[in-house]
């Protein structure tokens, strides 16, 4: 078994000096930082969850005392541990504990089944599974058996609850304190975790983000955003996420000492509850959340009067939509845009309506070097839409182990090709236009239309597969699978059925499916999938608009 991290192509060391000099990168740790606050503010409530609430002083003891529990069940540093927990405490004890070894986590979301899991087991030759029995009636433990018989060397399974045949995770943390563990096992330039990017092309990548590059987010994040000791930040959105988790997310408010309130759902009759109960100040939500949140908050009991900021970000949001947060939820909108590969855009609290209603922000350090070039390769006129490339002081310049995503995504100077059209204003504030990739993006939720037209294709009645978006008044986006059949058209219901059984995500099953004869000619004279599916795009269009 390998257990160290295959060398990553890192940031040249001429830049990676510039950064440090600047103060960017401080070689601190997570595993420090979190004993460094501990200390400072003991008694300071750090996390509150279900019934659940720990002080600076219990989150930083239950997670020297989970570390201590995976040193003795035999991982060592370096090893990669799949974290795949809703939005309970436990999440950030068992993170802090893998960080304060030199484990790596590998963040899944909720809604992964076996595929997804599957395939981020072998991505990252994870060792160990960190999960729940149940959640939001989804039984866990049948994917977990089934995820250690197709990948055996995920030999160690730590579970929330009723861990039946598995570890129960408060044995783990049972034996000792971890007392005699040290803060951090780690250095600043040392790889933390993995995340995981939205998979625009194929399946997801992994990107590994390290505790230097990713703490320098937190920090100026949390700054941007406005919080300190007194701001409450609730976690509505999965965790999981690189938003919620870093922009500034629970992460950042942790880092500036302020208090998590973990949601079990971002619905708002779980939200609203939780936000008057704890004095929530700052949330992070996408946009077809948020429109339930304005629509739900006109007839709710709950007082919301403590929000001051909603950031939005994930997916583009209608400038009309941005426009009625202050009436509706007191509060100001501050929009974000970024992606789990580096790159973090914000609009800044008291911008003047014009950028912070129609913009998507800019970047978060004057060292974030940006690029937007038309299809030749060449920076576009100023103000003109074109690609963004990017990179800096926190934007990846590999993924882990992928040669052939890395050749795809960054250039030979080390920028990475976001897939995002977008233009500058001359305050230097982005606007996102559309991108150039197939994703689709539902919700936030980023789809790879390569991904679902393969599942499709392995059915035994689908001929051709071509998965678009399509504009979609609620989610932004919705996915529509076009299908040429093979032998007698099978029923879309059964389609989607099929995408389910091979253990997808629920967010990936096609939303609507077209059943059609052919192709344009384009498909049969072998023009790329992308021009056959941005002509199936447009006449489905066409059609929505005419009926
Ligand atoms: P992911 O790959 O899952 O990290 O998603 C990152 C992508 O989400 C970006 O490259 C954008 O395409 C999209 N995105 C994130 N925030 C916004 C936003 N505020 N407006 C429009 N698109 C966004
Ligand atoms: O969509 C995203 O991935 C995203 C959105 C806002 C993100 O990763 C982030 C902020 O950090």
């Amino acid at each position: 078994m390998m257990n160290t991290i295959p060398a990553i192509q890192v940031w040249p060391p001429e830049l990676a000096e510039r950064y440090r000099a600047a103060g960017y990168w401080r070689n601190e740790t997570f595993g420090a930082w979190l004993r460094e606050r501990a200390q400072q503010h003991p008694d300071r409530v750090a996390v509150v969850g279900g019934d659940q609430r720990w002080t600076y002083a219990e989150l930083d003891q239950h997670a020297s005392a989970l570390a201590a529990g995976l040193l003795r069940a035999g991982l060592v540093k370096g090893d990669r541990v799949l974290v795949h927990l809703p939005n309970i405490p436990e999440f950030i004890s068992v993170i802090f504990a893998l960080f304060r070894v030199g484990l790596l986590p590998v963040y899944a979301l909720p809604a992964h089944r076996i595929a997804e899991i599957e395939h981020f087991a072998k991505g990252a030759q994870a060792r160990a599974y960190v999960g729940v029995d149940q959640h939001a009636g989804f039984d866990y433990r049948p994917l977990v058996r089934e995820l250690q018989s197709r990948r055996p060397w995920v030999e160690h399974v730590f579970l929330v609850g009723d861990a039946q045949e598995f570890t129960p995770l408060e044995q783990l943390a049972g034996h000792s304190t971890g007392a005699d563990l040290p803060a951090s096992a780690c250095q600043g330039s040392d790889v933390a975790f993995m995340q995981i990017s939205g998979g625009s092309t194929g399946l997801s990548k992994l990107i590994p983000r390290t505790h230097d590059d990713y703490i320098y987010t937190l920090r100026e994040s949390a700054r941007i955003c406005g919080l300190g000791p007194d701001s409450v930040f609730l976690g509505a959105l999965p965790i999981a996420h690189n938003f919620p988790m870093s922009s500034p997310g629970f992460l950042g408010a942790l880092y500036a000492g302020a208090r998590v309130v973990l949601s079990p759902s971002p619905s708002p009759d779980a939200a609203f509850k939780l936000i008057e109960r704890e004095g929530v100040t700052v949330t992070s939500l996408v946009p077809p959340l948020l429109l339930q949140w304005l629509e739900d908050a006109a007839r709710t009991p709950h007082t919301l009067n403590t929000l001051q900021v909603i950031q939005v970000g994930g997916a583009r949001l209608a400038d009309e939509v941005a426009q009625r947060v202050r009436p509706v939820l007191g509060a100001e909108v501050q929009q974000v845009f970024g992606m789990a590969e580096g790159l973090v855009n914000y609009t800044r609290l008291g911008d003047p309506d014009e950028l912070a209603l129609h913009t998507q922000g800019r970047p978060i350090s004057p060292a974030d070097e940006i690029l937007i070039l038309d299809d030749a390769g060449l920076p576009v006129p100023e103000g003109e839409p074109g690609h963004l490339l990017t990179r800096g002081p926190y934007t990846i310049r590999a993924y882990h182990d992928n040669p052939s995503a890395n050749a795809r995504s960054f250039t030979e100077d080390g920028y990475y090709r976001t897939g995002d059209v977008v233009r500058m204003t001359p305050e230097g504030y982005l606007i996102v236009q559309g991108r150039a990739g197939d994703h689709i993006n539902r919700a936030g939720e980023k789809i790879s239309a390569e991904e679902i037209e393969d599942h499709l294709l392995a059915h035994p009645g689908v001929f051709d597969a071509a998965v678009v978006s399509v504009p979609d008044d609620y989610l932004g986006e919705r996915s529509c699978a076009f299908i040429i059949p093979k032998g007698p058209t099978p029923r879309a219901i059964e389609l989607k059925r099929w995408i389910r059984e091979r253990g997808l995500a629920e967010f990936k099953v096609p939303d609507q499916v077209v059943f059609v004869d052919r192709f344009a000619e384009t498909a049969a004279l072998k023009i790329s999938r992308k021009a056959l599916r941005a002509e199936l795009r447009a006449r489905l269009i066409t059609k929505q608009a005419e009926s």
